[in-house]
């Protein structure tokens, strides 16, 4: 019988998008607000590149509202011709920055606006009725240039859900491609994302997309929430980046997603190029690749304890479910320790090329071990125990074989001279 896949997708989900969710990758725009981003064009375009070789489905990128370079870039990149990311920019809820985008070439137009009782007293000062006067009018607009549109709600979870529901049928009625739930302060957690999305999903036909941010380290789990409540599309940026801690990261999504369902994943994104990507983003904005990022951390395929290596080197399922080889990356087995165990020590012999006994190489692991209950140690320092250890063998078992030669020899030489006689 066919193992069924523990982490896949729940059969009761009916409305689960988990098999056929998409990326909208928001690194050129969300990822622009992170503290440590300074895009030049330059920059923007390796980026978008990478993301289309990717394989992302969208592209977001900032306002061309924003500034003159900024609109520039827009217009820039919706001219490279991507084979595969469809470009959006991403506005405010105005006519006046609306007329402007669909100017740029851009496939599409992600809308927003602030409805929360927070932003509508201390950002914007608008009450619910012009904001649906505004979003008629934008969404409207766009459609009439054959562009798709987003409609997206800031702060969507501490907004009223009468509000939400009122706004989304209307915005839904009139035929917007998606609306936008966004968790803006990044303080919601997943069953709260499930009951929301399968509530809005009930009073709408159009698709759902949804923003995470990462402020109480929920968004990876959220959006995969969100997936499974009906929500298909969901906003990333490489890395995470983003204004505060960021959103949810592309490759952490990635790894989620490859659990759930590795043939939809593999099938439609070029994972081998994550760790190009991340580096790219990672050298721009000048950070560091988390050491606890998964897949690319540096620790992500380590494996330390002795129970694990043994294990892992038997069959790496046992400790592993992510496969490193369907990143174009490799495992390790750290035996650099006192937490060894001889069959990573065994492993690290053959790696080396020397032919030790079992009980050699147990041997030598108590050594090492005693080793490391003292000190740190580092791979050199396992080497040459191991090196010093097989010099050692090998000189006492040419000393025996010498010995051996030597009490051989006599009988040999009778024999010659038997035969010589
Ligand atoms: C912001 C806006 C936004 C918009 C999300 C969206 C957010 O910078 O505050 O368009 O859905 O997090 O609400 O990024
Ligand atoms: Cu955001």
């Amino acid at each position: 019988m066919a193992q069924t896949n523990p982490y896949g997708p729940n059969p009761s989900d009916y409305l689960s998008n988990v098999s056929k969710f998409e990326l909208i990758d928001s690194t050129l725009r969300e990822g622009e607000q992170f503290a440590n981003a300074f895009f030049t064009l330059e920059m923007k375009i390796k980026i978008a590149k990478a993301l289309d070789d990717f394989g992302v489905d969208y592209i977001e990128l900032t306002s061309p509202v924003a500034s003159d370079q900024a609109r520039a870039e827009v217009e820039a990149i919706c001219k490279l011709g991507l084979k595969r990311s469809k470009i959006l920019t991403h506005i405010r809820c105005h006519m006046h920055d609306a007329k402007i985008a669909v100017e740029t070439g851009v496939d599409g137009v992600n809308v927003f606006i602030g409805t929360s009782s927070f932003l509508r007293q201390h950002s914007h000062g608008k009450d619910m009725s012009f904001i649906t006067k505004s979003a008629i009018e934008v969404i409207e607009f766009v459609k009439s240039k054959g562009l798709e549109i987003r409609f997206s709600t800031e702060d969507s979870f501490r907004s009223d859900i009468v509000d939400l529901l009122n706004i989304y049928t209307t915005v839904d009625k009139i035929g917007v491609n998606r609306i936008g739930i966004a968790d803006t302060v990044g303080g919601a957690h997943p069953r709260q994302v499930y009951e929301l999305i399968r509530t809005i999903k009930s009073v709408v036909s159009c698709d759902i997309e949804t923003h995470f941010h990462n402020d109480t380290g929920c968004a990876i789990a959220n959006a995969y929430t969100a997936l499974e409540a009906g929500a298909k599309y969901i906003d990333t940026c490489v890395l995470g980046i983003g204004e505060r801690n960021g959103i949810v990261p592309l490759g952490g999504f990635m790894a989620r997603m490859i659990v759930a369902d590795p043939d939809y994943v593999k099938s439609k994104y070029k994972l081998h190029k994550i760790r190009e990507l991340e580096n790219l983003v990672a050298d721009i904005v000048q950070v560091n690749i988390p050491f606890n990022n998964p897949i690319t951390g540096f620790c992500a395929f380590t494996h330390k304890a002795g129970i694990h290596a043994k294990a892992i080197l038997a069959n790496p399922s046992t400790y592993e479910i992510l496969d490193p080889a369907d990143f174009g990356l490799s495992r390790y087995i750290h035996f650099a320790n006192r937490l060894t165990g001889w069959n990573a020590i065994k492993s690290r012999v053959e790696q080396l090329n020397l032919k030790l006994s079992d009980d050699q190489v147990k041997e030598i692991t108590t050594k090492i071990k005693q080793m490391g209950d003292v000190r740190p140690l580092g791979i050199e320092d396992v080497d040459s125990i191991i090196k010093n250890f097989h010099a050692e063998v090998q000189e006492e078992e040419e000393e025996k074989t010498d010995a051996t030669a030597a009490t051989e020899e006599e009988p040999a030489t009778k024999k010659q001279k038997v035969s010589s006689e």
